[in-house]
């Protein structure tokens, strides 16, 4: 398995059409973000307090974008953490696989939107952290 670093998950901008009626942001499959994605979902109604994610994935992508409202994603790859606070709809968060991540921080009414590049899979998820750490090789000898 490729070994990933947090370094390679970077925030991206994308477009913004502003106009006096209110702005209008899109993203192309395959052209804004460095994967084509295949699935889309939305995160809502989150309690005060929640943490989701708290999980790597061995082979998807990821970018994410606080459609609405902020909250804070934690990235960790055994080495290295960095946390991004997400707050506007027209940029998100890339992550590569292998990257374990958590959000929290959420505000009151805040939504996230994700894009994968696979379809769902339980198989492709690391749910344990001492697990994810052996997987990559940096599990306790
Ligand atoms: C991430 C955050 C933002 C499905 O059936 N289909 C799906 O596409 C997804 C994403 C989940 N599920 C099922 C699997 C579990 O029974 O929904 C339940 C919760 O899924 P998960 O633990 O993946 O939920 P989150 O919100 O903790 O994490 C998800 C993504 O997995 C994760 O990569 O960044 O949303």
């Amino acid at each position: 398995m490729k070994v990933r670093r947090v370094e390679e998950c970077r925030l991206i901008d994308l477009p913004k059409i502003s106009s006096e009626s209110g702005n209008l942001t899109f993203i192309e499959s395959g052209r804004h973000l460095p994967f084509e994605y295949r699935r889309v979902y939305h995160i809502y109604d989150i309690p005060g307090g929640a943490i989701r994610g708290a999980h790597a994935h061995k082979e998807c992508h990821s970018f994410l974008i606080a459609i609405s409202g902020s909250f804070d994603v934690t990235l960790n790859d055994g080495h290295s953490t960095a946390t991004f606070h997400l707050n506007r709809s027209y940029y998100g968060l890339y992550i590569c696989p292998g990257i374990w991540r958590s959000l929290d921080n959420f505000s009151s009414g805040a939504v996230c939107l994700a894009f994968a590049s696979d379809l769902y899979d339980e198989q492709d998820y690391w749910r344990d952290y001492d697990q994810y750490l052996t997987a990559i090789g940096l599990g306790k000898a």
